[in-house]
């Protein structure tokens, strides 16, 4: 199984934590999508990261690959069977992926992506503004914290969306500041303590060392 991207993308790492959760063996393949290969258009045809293929099976956008995923290796669920369950945990993804990815962006663009990767400058007004938007989606996120210690029922994709997003922000030298958010603070220790998280920040971090060359 091939997943194509860069694991500092909120959308691949998701992936790549869904696959790790289930044991999965995968293989990385970078892939820039502002120029793409003939290859990796061929998966994901609008040149957005992540793409899976498993076999002669394609498939991109990363909530259609943990689905399938999910669907093809039921254990553990990611995406919760009781219906209740399974729209939170979508929820949750929607909230992270629609709410606080956008939120965070003008950080993540103007404080690491410009300066770190692009070497240009960064819009240091807009990252602020960023830093102001990204609070609405974490009070939120705070309050959604769960006496299971998850943001809802049971980890799910939700946990894995919300931690991956908030992962990226880091890059940008932002901290999740335990003083305000707590509970979310403390959430985040325990995504970022299970098996699966470490392996892949391990990879993570190998991955981010080859690109500072
Ligand atoms: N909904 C998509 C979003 C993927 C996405 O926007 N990925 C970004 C990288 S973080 C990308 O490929 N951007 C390139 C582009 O939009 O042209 C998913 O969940 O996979």
């Amino acid at each position: 199984m091939k997943i194509y991207g860069f694991p500092l993308s909120p959308f691949v790492r998701k992936v790549v934590i869904a696959a790790r959760e289930k044991g999965l063996e995968y293989d990385l393949v970078p892939a820039n999508p502002s120029q793409p290969t003939e290859e990796f258009l061929k998966v994901s045809p609008f040149s957005k990261i992540p793409a899976l293929e498993d076999g002669d099976f394609c498939l991109a956008d990363s909530t259609a690959i943990v689905a399938y995923l999910d669907a093809k290796y039921p254990e553990p669920p990611l995406f919760p069977v009781e219906a209740q369950a399974r729209g939170r945990a979508v929820w949750f993804e929607e909230v992270s992926d629609t709410v606080l990815v956008p939120a965070g962006a003008p950080i993540v663009v103007n404080r690491f992506l410009r300066p770190k990767i692009f070497g240009t400058d960064g819009d240091e007004e807009a990252a602020k503004a960023g830093e102001e938007a990204i609070k609405k989606p974490l009070g939120y996120l705070e309050s959604a914290v769960s006496d299971s210690g998850w943001l809802d029922w049971n980890f799910s994709i939700g946990d894995i969306a919300v931690a991956c997003t908030i992962k990226t922000l880091g890059y940008t030298g932002w901290t999740l500041d335990p003083a305000a958010y707590p509970k979310l603070a403390a959430w985040y220790g325990r995504v970022t303590e299970r098996a699966a998280w470490q392996q892949a920040a391990d990879e993570e971090d190998a991955v981010f060392a080859s690109m500072q060359g």
